[in-house]
C-alpha cells in the first residue's frame, strides 16, 4: 500500500473487499456490541465506542493519506466533530500547562481554549505565528502545545510549519497542525515534523456538507496510544453511518481539491482586479504575504478565499444577501459554494479579543460548480 499514490490510497487504504460477502464497499457495521466466545475472547471488537469496523476502515484511510503507514506505530483516531478532536488534545494537558496558539484561528477552537480549557487551569497565549520572534517570546517552560492552523481561518495566513517545529523541538513542545483547509492532498504536516494533524472532517474530507466529524493523526506511537485511550475513555466517536459517509467522501478528495483550487484561483484573480473589492486573501496570489512559504509547503493553495468589499459592513451584508449560487451559511469544504461574514457568524467568539476580524470580512468556500457561473454570481452580488 505504501508505494501507492494519493488517489489510489484514498480508494483502497482500509477498504479491502468484505471477506464474508465480497462487497466492494466497506459495510456500515450498525452494531453497538459484538458476541464473545468466552469473556475477553473476541474477533477484535467488543464494543463500538472502543472500536467499530466501519470506523477502523475510515481511520486507516485517513492515516494513510496523512502518510502514516499501517503497523508503523502511529495512526488515526476519528471523532464525532472537529472540536471533539481538539477536545481530546485538551485532555492530554494538565492544569498549569500553557498553550501557544495562532492569533487567527477557527472561532470554536479559540472558544475551547479561552472559555473551557482555561477553566481547567490551562493557560494560553495567542500570537502571530507568521512571526517567529513572537512565537519564541511566548514559549515558556510550561508550554506543552503549539497550535497551528495553516492556512488560518478566516484570514488565510500561512504559517511555516517547519520553522514552528524547529522552535518546538528545542523546548520539547508538541505541535498540532489543523490541516482542515489544506487537506492532506495539498499539505503533509507530519512530513514537515508536526506531531499531530487535526481535521474537521466535516469540511473537505467529507466534502458533501452532510456529516459532522473530526480526526487526529500521528506517527508517534506514544501519542497515538494516548489518543486511542482518550477516544475510548472520553467517548466522542462517530457512529458507523457517519464513518461510512466520510469513507465515501474521501475517495474523491483528490479530484475535488483540484477543482476547488482551480476555481478559487480564478475567483481570487477576478476579485483582485475588481474596483468594488478592497483586499483579497488567497495564498495562491503572488500578492499574498505567505505566498512564498505556501508555494514551498503546499502542493496547491486550496479552495478558500477571503476579501473586504469597498463600502464596509453594509456593502458586505448586501453582497452576502444577493448571491444565488453561493449559499449564505457557516462551514466550508463541500461541493457547493458558501459565503459568510466571519465576524457575525463563525467567529463571533473572538469579538473584542486580539483575534477580532474585520466586520466587513467576507469568506468564500469555493465549490466545484462551473467557475464562470460562480464569477457571474459574485459579479452580480457585488452590485
Ligand atoms: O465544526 P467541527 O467539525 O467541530 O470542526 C471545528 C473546526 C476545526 N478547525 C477548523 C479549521 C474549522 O474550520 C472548524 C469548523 N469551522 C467552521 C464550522 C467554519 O465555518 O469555519
Amino acid at each position: 500500500m505504501t508505494e501507492d499514490r494519493f488517489e489510489t490510497i484514498a480508494i483502497h487504504a482500509g477498504q479491502d473487499p468484505d471477506p464474508t460477502t465480497g462487497a466492494v464497499v466497506v459495510p456500515i457495521y450498525a452494531t453497538s456490541t459484538y458476541v464473545q466466545d468466552a469473556p475477553g475472547q473476541h474477533k477484535g471488537y467488543e464494543y463500538s465506542r472502543t472500536d467499530n469496523p466501519t470506523r477502523t476502515a475510515l481511520q486507516t484511510q485517513i492515516a494513510a493519506l496523512e502518510g502514516v503507514a499501517p503497523g508503523a506505530g502511529g495512526g488515526c483516531v476519528a471523532t464525532s466533530s472537529g472540536l471533539a478532536a481538539t477536545g481530546l488534545i485538551g485532555h492530554m494537558l494538565a492544569p498549569g500547562d500553557h498553550v501557544v496558539l495562532s492569533n487567527d484561528v477557527y472561532g470554536g477552537t479559540f472558544r475551547l481554549f479561552a472559555q473551557v480549557l482555561s477553566g481547567h487551569g490551562i493557560e494560553w497565549t495567542a500570537v502571530d505565528l507568521t512571526n517567529l520572534d513572537e512565537l519564541r517570546g511566548a514559549v515558556r517552560r510550561e508550554t506543552k502545545l503549539i497550535w497551528v492552523e495553516t492556512p488560518t481561518n478566516p484570514l488565510l495566513r500561512i504559517v511555516d510549519i517547519e520553522a514552528v517545529v524547529d522552535v518546538a523541538k528545542s523546548t520539547g513542545t508538541m505541535v498540532v497542525v489543523d490541516n482542515t483547509f489544506a487537506t492532506p492532498y495539498f499539505q503533509q504536516p507530519l512530513e514537515l515534523g508536526a506531531d499531530v494533524v487535526l481535521h474537521s472532517s466535516t469540511k473537505y474530507l467529507g466534502g458533501h456538507s452532510d456529516a459532522v466529524g473530526g480526526a487526529l493523526v500521528t506517527r508517534d506511537p506514544d501519542i497515538y496510544d494516548r489518543l486511542k485511550f482518550l477516544q475510548n475513555a472520553v467517548g466522542p466517536v462517530p457512529g458507523p453511518f457517519d464513518a461510512y459517509l466520510f469513507l465515501r467522501g474521501i475517495k474523491t478528495l483528490a479530484v475535488r481539491m483540484e477543482r476547488h483550487a482551480e476555481n478559487a484561483a480564478m475567483i481570487a484573480r477576478f476579485l483582485e482586479d475588481d474596483a468594488r473589492v478592497a483586499t483579497v486573501w488567497y495564498p495562491g496570489l503572488a500578492s499574498h504575504p505567505g505566498h512564498e512559504v505556501a508555494s514551498r509547503q503546499m502542493s496547491g493553495f486550496g479552495g478558500m478565499v477571503s476579501f473586504l468589499p469597498v463600502g464596509g459592513v453594509d456593502a458586505a451584508n448586501a453582497v452576502v444577501s444577493r448571491t444565488r449560487l453561493f449559499f449564505l451559511a457557516e462551514s466550508l469544504g463541500g461541493v457547493e459554494s458558501l459565503i459568510e461574514t466571519p465576524a457575525s457568524m463563525t467567529h463571533m467568539s473572538v469579538e473584542g479579543t486580539d483575534l477580532e476580524v474585520p466586520a466587513e470580512l467576507i469568506r468564500l468556500s469555493v465549490g466545484i460548480e462551473h467557475v464562470d457561473d460562480l464569477i457571474s454570481d459574485l459579479d452580480r452580488a457585488l452590485g
